[in-house]
């Protein structure tokens, strides 16, 4: 079937339900959601069998669903309606929750429903859920109804509160009173709930030491106390702030403030002098965490949006170091949760006195990581895959000896998106050697997601498994125990690869190559990639659709 989608933007979720419609065989045409006249335009150009809206905040005009089903892929449980769906679930402490498949029609949400896929609550930011049992969700909701509309004769069921299986209901938008703190009555897990409800957006909006700002990035904190409400302790650039009960780790904040428009920063750098009398203090929640099991080393590397400032490519290296100094033969690297990396740190970047010199900084720190990575012949090296990876977060994934990931990750592996960034991790190094040159130009040029299938298809990584995250830490758990009982055969292996490389071209050289063509990027006449940043960091809302995911606006279907 030729299926359109309507949406806000290209989010993890669109990416998914794109890379699942495809591979079975449909093709997908997407239209951001710009104005109603450019829907109808669209709508008229790719004549679509079918209309999916994965991620829409406006209504579908009339014209539109009257005439044709349009389906719209909503984060909630069947009867539940509004535009604040998963902050409700979150801030009520909903224990189960999930995605229905409706039917757009003139009340917002309240057309037939088509499919619905639950799942249990976990503790995590809205962004998180929505990353993983949303996401999860919504593909099996979203293939449910794309078979029954395929087979026809399908009627959606009319909404009906009165159904026992219908416990949602409507909840307006929700505004920052439905969720701010009062650090005086609310204990850590009511915070945590608060916080979360609203991260990645908009977040809550609170006031830490005399400035207005909102709030992302929480952690539970289990030993510092002090007078709730009160900073206890700043380390690596979060905060810690204590409850009634307790205390919170808060990693990012956003400025509240009418002139200069803001962005989510690292906390301590938002309040800068502010923080001058709190005390530097490690305390129970750290975003690089090391464990060790029956000969293996794992490296959790948790950054909030994947995102790795020079300084967090720093104190993993650090770790890394650590970790390859240990008597183990095998070493994963997990990534996050969410994200295993999405590389440079755009926001630190465009915060920068000088944004090119900073990116400068950064993507030598991501190579410094990527080559200690390469050089290690001490140790088999497992990238693992949890979470999705764009850009040079994918390149230093592919760094190490074994790449697995998460059935229903996705991979953007292409830098090109981001004001034609040349990109460097070693890519020319890495790519080629994986999918040869012909295929690493295409992945590389046409900018688009690819799922862990399809990428393991490709010979981009070695093998994807579990569809959960536990069946797939379980999954690599197994293999890094199997490569550690084979180390010696696999590491004399390594070396001799590694020095028959070296001998014909030396990492130095495709280091010394992509960082030439990188400095014309930050440096050089042409200002697209400080634009791209700039529109990513202040999340500059879309004049059109890219024509590489607009086919119907393509020229000749090209
Ligand atoms: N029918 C039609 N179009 C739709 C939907 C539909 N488009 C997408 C939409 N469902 C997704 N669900 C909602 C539900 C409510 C609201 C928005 C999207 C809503 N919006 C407020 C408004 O427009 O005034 C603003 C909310 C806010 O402040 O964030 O209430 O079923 N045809």
């Amino acid at each position: 079937m030729r299926i359109l989608f309507l949406t806000h933007s290209f989010n993890s979720l669109s990416q998914r339900l794109y890379l699942e419609l495809m591979g079975r065989g449909h093709e997908v045409s997407i239209e951001f959601d710009i104005s109603d006249a450019v829907t109808l335009e669209a709508v008229a150009m790719y004549r679509p069998d079918l209309i999916i809206a994965p991620f829409l905040k406006r209504a579908i005009p009339e014209e539109i669903w009257r005439k044709q089903v349009c389906l719209i892929v909503h984060p909630g449980i069947r009867g539940d309606r509004g535009p604040s769906a998963l902050d409700w679930a979150i801030l009520n402490g909903e224990q189960e929750w999930g995605v229905t498949v409706l039917q757009a029609a003139a009340e917002m949400d309240a057309g037939g429903i088509w499919a619905s896929a639950n799942f249990p609550m976990r503790a995590a930011s809205k962004g998180s859920l929505y990353r993983n049992e949303v996401t999860a969700a919504a593909a099996a909701a979203v293939l449910e109804a794309v078979e029954k509309f395929e087979a026809g004769g399908f009627v959606p069921e009319p909404l009906d509160s009165a159904r026992p299986d219908v416990r949602g209901q409507w909840r307006p938008a929700m505004r920052q009173e439905d969720r701010a703190i009062d650090w005086r009555d609310d204990d850590a897990s009511t915070v945590l709930r608060k916080i979360r409800s609203a991260d990645g957006f908009p977040g809550v909006l609170d006031e830490v030491l005399g400035e207005a700002c909102y709030l992302y990035d929480a952690h539970p904190e289990t030993g510092l106390r002090g007078a709730p409400g009160e900073i206890i302790a700043h380390y690596n650039g979060m905060i810690c702030r204590a409850t009634v009960d307790g205390a919170v780790w808060i990693g990012h904040l956003k400025k509240k403030q009418e002139s200069e428009p803001a962005f989510k920063l690292p906390a301590a750098m938002v309040l800068g002098e502010k923080l001058a009398g709190v005390a530097e203090t490690e305390g129970a929640w750290r975003d690089i965490r090391y464990e060790e099991k029956n000969g293996v080393g794992t490296l959790h590397f948790e950054f909030y949006n994947g995102a790795m400032s020079t300084a967090q490519c720093g104190r993993l290296l650090q770790a890394y170091q650590e970790a390859i100094r240990r008597d183990t033969k095998v070493i994963v690297l997990a990534g996050g949760a969410d994200f295993w990396s999405n590389g440079l740190h755009l926001n630190l970047i465009e915060a920068a006195d000088s944004p090119a010199d900073e990116s400068w900084c950064n993507i030598n720190a991501m190579n410094d990581l990527a080559r200690a990575i390469l050089a290690t012949d001490s140790h088999f090296i497992i990238s693992a895959l949890q979470g999705n990876a764009g850009a040079g977060g994918v390149f230093l994934a592919l760094a190490a000896d074994r790449v697995v990931a998460r059935e229903g990750v996705v991979l953007n592996p292409h830098y090109k998106a981001m004001g034609n960034l040349y990109g460097s991790e070693y890519w020319t190094y890495l790519l080629p050697r994986r999918v040869g040159a012909e295929r690493a130009g295409e992945i590389t040029g046409n900018r688009l997601p690819v799922r862990a299938r399809q990428a393991k298809e490709l010979g981009l990584i070695d093998d994807c498994f579990g569809s959960d995250a536990a069946g797939f830490r379980c999954g690599v758990e197994a293999l890094a125990e199997s490569l550690a009982a084979d180390a010696p055969a696999l590491l004399a292996e390594k070396r001799a690869e590694r020095r028959r490389d070296e001998a014909e071209k030396p990492l130095a050289a495709y280091r010394a190559e992509e960082l030439a063509q990188m400095k014309r990027n930050f440096y050089g006449f042409d200002p697209s990639y400080h634009v791209a940043r700039y529109n990513f960091v202040h999340k500059v809302l879309h004049s059109r659709t890219p024509r590489h995911l607009a086919l119907h606006r393509r020229i000749g279907g090209k």
